[in-house]
């Protein structure tokens, strides 16, 4: 299996899922941006996984690994929100230029494909909205993170009516659990506590994420590699849905500090209201359930994992910080 971006926080622990669970045999093509880190990739089989840095639009390098694999699962993105709006054009580079650059690997070597994908392509809900996503919802990305991901995913579609190839795509929800990066909500606001800083609220919060643990969307895109119908989009989610300040007050008591112990700062432009998924044909054509139902008891071994893995979290958060502050955030 050629995996993509799993330096970074869900590729991570999807390869330490699948090293756990199976006996295949893993080759990792990270770039190591920001985001990727070499600590995410220890305690796996040296004899079972191979890590090869380089960057995803690099033909020559992709052609040569996609050649020796029969499984490639592509989760590597620049995916931060806030990052896209400072700075776009990686964004178009490597999920865009970079997708189509394995797109065009797996169609020449009949590879199959499984791209990773998020619901912020179907852009956001109203809060008393009714209905949740499904895999008909129109495409209306809202972020040029959004908008380059929903690109990516009209490449895999158009590749396989065009030209045959075997891929299917997966669009999951936020995801939490170890190893996710000090910029994304969860582990900013646990490092923001662990290291006295009060933390950050945008606006009000009164913006809704559909919260599953990365070992849950680990497990559903092993079930969509292994049945998955070739050319269908599944949606994975665990109904974890909660507003942002209901995440950050449980947080902060599960931390031992008051529920009011943080600062509101400026709200994200464009910032997407409310995500939710309905999951229902991932769950009723390949039997799939999530095994994190309780998203308390998983915040709180997450935050167990950041006080013990400081020297993984430590490095980054300075600088981190520093460009949240210039951003007034
Ligand atoms: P991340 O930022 O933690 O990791 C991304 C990884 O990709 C990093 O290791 C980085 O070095 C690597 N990378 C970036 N550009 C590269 C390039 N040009 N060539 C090779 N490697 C490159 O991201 P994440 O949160 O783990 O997200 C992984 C995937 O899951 C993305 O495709 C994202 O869109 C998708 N997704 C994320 C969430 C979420 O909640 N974080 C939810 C749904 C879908
Ligand atoms: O300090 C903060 N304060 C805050 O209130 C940060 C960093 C975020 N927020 C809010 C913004 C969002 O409403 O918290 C929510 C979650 O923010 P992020 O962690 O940045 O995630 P989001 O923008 O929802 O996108 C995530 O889920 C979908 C991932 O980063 C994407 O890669 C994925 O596609």
């Amino acid at each position: 299996m050629l995996v993509t971006g799993a330096a970074g926080f869900i590729g991570s622990n999807f390869v330490h899922y699948l090293a756990a669970r199976t006996d295949d045999t893993v080759t990792v093509l990270d770039k190591f941006t920001y985001a990727g880190n070499e600590a995410s990739l220890a305690g796996l089989p040296a004899d079972r996984v191979r890590v090869v840095r380089g960057d995803i639009c690099d033909a020559a390098l992709v052609d040569e690994l996609v050649a020796e694999a029969d499984v490639v699962v592509h989760y590597a993105a620049e995916s931060h929100n806030d990052n896209s709006l400072h700075d776009p054009r990686p964004f178009l580079d490597t999920n865009i230029v970079g997708s189509y650059t394995l797109l065009e690997a797996v169609r020449r070597h009949d590879t199959r494909f499984h791209h990773i994908s998020t619901d912020e392509v179907y852009g956001d809900l109203e809060l008393d909205d009714p209905e949740r996503f499904t895999e008909s919802t129109p495409y209306n990305p809202s972020s040029p993170y959004s908008s380059t991901k929903a690109g990516s995913d009209l490449l895999v579609r158009a590749w396989v009516r065009s030209f045959g190839v075997r891929a299917t795509i997966s669009n999951c929800s936020n995801n939490y659990g170890p190893r996710q990066h000090v910029e994304k909500f969860i582990p900013r606001q646990i490092t923001n506590i662990l290291v006295g800083e009060r933390p950050k609220l945008y606006g009000e919060g009164l913006n809704v994420r559909d919260w599953i643990h990365a070992d849950d969307h680990s497990s559903a895109v092993l079930r969509i590699i292994e049945d998955g119908r070739i050319g269908e989009t599944y949606l994975i989610g665990a109904d974890g849905e909660k507003n942002n300040r209901e995440v950050l007050e449980l947080i902060l008591t599960a931390m031992g500090q008051p529920a009011d112990a943080y600062d509101h700062v400026i709200d994200r432009p464009g910032h997407d209201l409310r995500y939710a998924i309905d999951s229902t044909k991932l769950r009723e054509e390949l039997g799939w359930e999530p095994a994190y139902r309780d998203f308390e008891r998983g915040l709180a071994a997450t935050i167990d994992w950041y006080r013990a893995n400081e020297d993984w979290w430590r490095p980054q958060k300075a600088a981190t910080e520093a460009k949240y502050r210039e951003q007034g955030q």
